[in-house]
């Protein structure tokens, strides 16, 4: 740390000069600043999920870019992923405050291949916000593993995240296996991840593409919506 940064005194910072800082502190991997920014952003009334979008992930989109960009490398991309999360520790227990009755169950996981995490647990801590209990397989989930985990769960959703273009046409491989044991329309099946769109959910047969965890939550709710409809109409 330089001696300019340790001359900063978070909490003396407006908003946006700690938003500011924040981003530079999650660019750095600073876990320790950025869980302190997080707590100063609480106490001044920000709502947890602003401090999530604004601050978070805000964040890592400028890593995203010096990534893709060839300007920062695997571990420092790490030591951010680091950071990120133990601001997302600090939010999830107050996302999942709202006493919200539950509302459905959800398995979530990361395909095979494809070790990123962030989204997808960014995704099951709003689903639980939104009163969905959420069984969360991690990350590189062989078809094997979701089946299995749709049978022992028995969810209503099976959530599949993928970060990458390589990794992506997995889904297809698990939602195909589904089709052909016959249980397809036991789960509703949605999917997400930055390379993505609407038009890949579509040609894999998911039932929705969810742009970010808000739309997932979203989603999820519609169609538990809906199911419930369909049942009380008999
Ligand atoms: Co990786 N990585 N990475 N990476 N990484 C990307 C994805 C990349 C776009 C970077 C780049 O080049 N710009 C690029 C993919 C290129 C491509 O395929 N088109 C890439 C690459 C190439 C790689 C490696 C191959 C690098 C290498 O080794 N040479 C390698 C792959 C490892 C593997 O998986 N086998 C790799 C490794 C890593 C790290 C381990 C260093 C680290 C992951 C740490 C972790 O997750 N624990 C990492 C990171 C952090 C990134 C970036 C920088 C950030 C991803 C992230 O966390 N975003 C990423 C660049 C980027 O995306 N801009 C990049 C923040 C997160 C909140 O957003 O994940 O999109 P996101 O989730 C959103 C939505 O997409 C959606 O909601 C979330 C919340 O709003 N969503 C869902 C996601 N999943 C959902 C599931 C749902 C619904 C919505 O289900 C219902």
């Amino acid at each position: 740390m330089s001696d300019q940064d340790d001359d900063i005194i978070l909490s003396e910072l407006d908003d946006d000069e700690l938003v500011q800082q924040m981003f530079d502190d999650l660019y750095d991997g600073l876990r320790e600043e950025i869980e302190e920014s997080v707590n100063i952003l609480l106490e001044r009334n920000w709502e947890p999920y602003r401090v999530l979008t604004e601050a978070l992930v805000g964040g890592m989109t400028i890593v995203g870019k010096d990534f893709r960009d060839g300007i920062l490398f695997v571990p420092e991309v790490l030591l951010a992923a680091n950071a990120m999360k133990g601001g997302m520790a600090i939010l999830k227990p107050l996302l999942a405050e709202t006493g919200a009755p539950r509302v459905g169950k959800m398995v979530i996981g990361t395909v095979k291949g494809d070790i990123h995490d962030i989204g997808k647990n960014l995704v099951g801590m709003m689903m639980e916000g939104a009163g969905f209990e959420v069984v969360d397989l991690g990350i590189n989930n062989s078809v094997e593993k979701y089946l299995g985990a749709l049978e022992t769960e028995q969810p209503d959703i099976l959530g599949m995240s993928a970060l990458l273009t390589t990794t992506m046409p997995y889904m297809k491989v698990v939602i195909d296996t589904l089709i052909e044991q016959g249980k397809r329309d036991n789960y509703v099946v949605l999917v997400g991840g930055a390379p993505l769109n609407e038009e890949f959910g579509r040609a894999i047969g998911a039932d929705a593409y969810c742009r970010d965890a808000a739309v997932a939550v979203e989603t999820a709710k519609d169609f538990m919506a809906r199911k419930h409809n369909r049942m009380a109409a008999g």
